[in-house]
């Protein structure tokens, strides 16, 4: 896959978000301080050279800023998923229509599909699809379908039992250049004969969730065994705070599309 992106959606938390759907038992979120990291972020994906289309907050669905969830872009075409929390069914509208203006047609997982596009992991040799508590098989047999149209095969990978990774995202990353991240947790499930595969230490899981955006990878910030295991490869990283989005289960892949 590129790691070359002009675009990007991304949208304002909404005042609600502390109302959002989380297991991370780390607290409420300080409601500044939400505002204050995702304008880092977004300024951050600028400086990369990425143009943001930023959404106006619904407070209508507290976890809405996870933009990345509503739709899922490969090679230039796009497919709007179908959340797999109820609470979360709305949130595609809006993205629906921001990517549209971009890419045209786009296609849509069909009930009684159910895909987030945190499960959604595009490598160079294919997609690793996650079957979790959001993503049911027919969801991910509705993606792989739409993939293989495109020539992209697939590999599903079930999650279900780990119950400290909400997203396939959530345990992996790839970064490129034959590197992944990855939470020692999900190691044995993934296909990665040849890889070269980064274990974050223990105590640094959550930074298994990073992006590459043009030559820079955004990492977690306080992550500095994993911030050094990427730089020892040549990987130019750029430390954000992330911990108000992470006490609602959410991670720098959430927060944009990037195409
Ligand atoms: C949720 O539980 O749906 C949100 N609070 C967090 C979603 C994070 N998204 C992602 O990992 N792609």
């Amino acid at each position: 896959m590129s790691h070359t992106f002009s675009r990007a959606i991304a949208r304002t938390p909404a005042s609600t978000f502390a109302a959002g759907l989380t297991n991370a038992a780390l607290g409420a979120p300080d409601p500044a301080a939400v505002f204050t990291q995702h304008r880092a972020y977004c300024a951050c994906l600028e400086k990369a050279g990425v143009a943001v289309t930023l959404l106006d907050a619904d407070d209508a669905f507290p976890d809405s800023t996870f933009v990345e969830d509503a739709a899922i872009v490969v090679r230039g075409r796009a497919i709007v998923t179908r959340p797999g929390a109820p609470s979360r069914l709305g949130e595609t509208a809006a993205v629906r229509s921001a990517l549209s203006a971009h890419l045209g047609d786009l296609a849509s997982i069909e009930p009684p599909g159910t895909l987030d596009g945190g499960d959604v992991c595009e490598t160079d040799g294919g997609v690793c699809v996650g079957i979790s508590h959001r993503t049911n098989r027919s969801g991910a047999e509705q993606l792989a379908t739409w993939l293989k149209r495109a020539g992209t095969g697939t590999t599903f990978v079930d999650i279900r039992d780990l119950d400290a990774i909400l997203h396939l995202k959530s345990g992996m990353s790839y970064l490129g250049d034959g590197i992944f991240v990855v939470d020692p947790a999900l190691r044995s499930r993934l296909p990665l004969d040849g890889a070269d595969v980064v274990l974050p230490l223990a105590g640094e899981a959550y930074g298994a969730n990073c992006i590459r955006v043009n030559d820079v990878v955004l990492v977690a910030s306080r992550h500095p065994h994993l911030q050094a295991q990427l730089e020892g490869r040549g990987l130019r990283c750029v430390a954000l705070e992330m911990s108000e989005f992470q006490k609602m289960d959410g991670g720098l892949s959430c927060l944009s599309i990037r195409f």
